[in-house]
């Protein structure tokens, strides 16, 4: 029997938008694994962790029931089904937008002239929320699915979906009104688990490792060599963690400096440095950062 057998049980998105990058990440974290996508368990190797491949609307009820002990689901599902369970971390991916949008040619523009307008959405308990907060009346339609539709059927005034690109709304001639909700993946516990000592200790590390490759998202480490009387001014472009590594080089009056750069600036850094007296730069990824 797996269920109770002490190890660490992290639901994961079995077949979805969220799968490939959560099975991505728990695989840079160094859990060695074959993910099971038509079973339930994929056990770990190598750690005491087990993952559970679930259809994502059940993740927060699981996590929150102890089925599970962890989970990666859509913040705007773990809103929507109010789960009690504990915020360990977003996750940086399944970036969506909760929003209700009109017609293109409807004359609402503002939200207040929705006031007793019909709204559709499969996220009535977020939608509901978010009316009362801004003191605001209208008639929620709940519907299961294909909410874009709903206009053109006449079946509501206006919708209340998630967003990713737009194209959804676009192709279905509707624009957005307003944000109720912005959403990613997050790391969901089951508060319990999170008490427990063992389960507790084992969450601990699972953390550090995710914080680690989190850290590392993005970033690149750049090495280079120079002339020691350039230090100061390749200093003041680069920059750094903490402060750039600076190794003297058995060749005379140079250095070798080493720094960790966003990828999205390391082309622009690189002509700056080559300006200014650097050479043989060499840009690697970085697997993951433990500060
Ligand atoms: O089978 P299962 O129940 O597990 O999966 P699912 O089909 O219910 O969920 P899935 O895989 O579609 O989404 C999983 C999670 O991904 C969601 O809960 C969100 O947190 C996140 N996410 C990110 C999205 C989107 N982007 C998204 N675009 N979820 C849904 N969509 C839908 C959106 O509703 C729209 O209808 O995709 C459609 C296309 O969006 P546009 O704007 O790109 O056209
Ligand atoms: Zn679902």
């Amino acid at each position: 029997m797996i269920a109770g057998n002490g190890r660490l049980k992290i639901a994961i998105q079995k077949s979805g938008r969220l799968t490939d990058e959560s099975v991505e990440l728990l695989r840079k974290c160094g859990f060695d694994f074959e993910f099971q996508r038509h079973g339930l368990y994929s056990p770990c190797r190598n750690f005491d962790i087990d993952l559970l491949a679930l259809r994502d609307d059940d993740i927060p009820e699981y996590v929150q029931d102890g089925v599970a002990d962890l989970g990666i689901v859509g913040e705007n599902l773990v809103r929507e089904r109010n789960a009690k369970v504990k915020h360990l971390t977003r996750l940086g991916y399944g970036h969506c937008k909760l929003i209700i949008s009109v017609p293109a040619k409807s004359k609402v523009t503002t939200l207040e002239k929705l006031k007793d307008k019909r709204i559709a959405t499969t996220y009535p308990v977020t939608l509901k929320h978010f009316l009362r907060t801004n003191k605001m009346k209208a008639d929620i339609v709940e519907l299961s699915g294909a909410v874009e539709l709903a206009p053109a059927l006449d079946v509501a005034d206006a919708i209340c979906d998630i967003v990713s690109t737009g194209t959804t709304l676009r192709v279905n001639g509707l624009k957005p009104l307003t944000t109720v909700l912005e959403s990613q993946a997050v790391l969901i516990s089951n508060p319990t688990s999170y008490g427990g000592e063992k389960k507790r200790e084992l969450i601990e590390r699972l953390m550090i490792r995710i914080s680690g490759c989190l850290q590392a998202r993005g970033k690149r480490y750049m090495m280079m060599n120079a002339p020691a009387a350039s230090i100061e001014r390749l200093k003041k472009i680069l920059p750094s963690l903490k402060s750039p590594t600076i190794v003297p080089l058995a060749e005379k009056d140079m250095i070798a400096l080493h720094t960790v750069v966003g990828e999205d600036e390391f082309w622009d850094l690189m002509e700056k440095l080559k300006k200014n007296g650097a050479r043989d730069i060499v840009v690697v990824p970085i697997e993951t950062i433990i500060t």
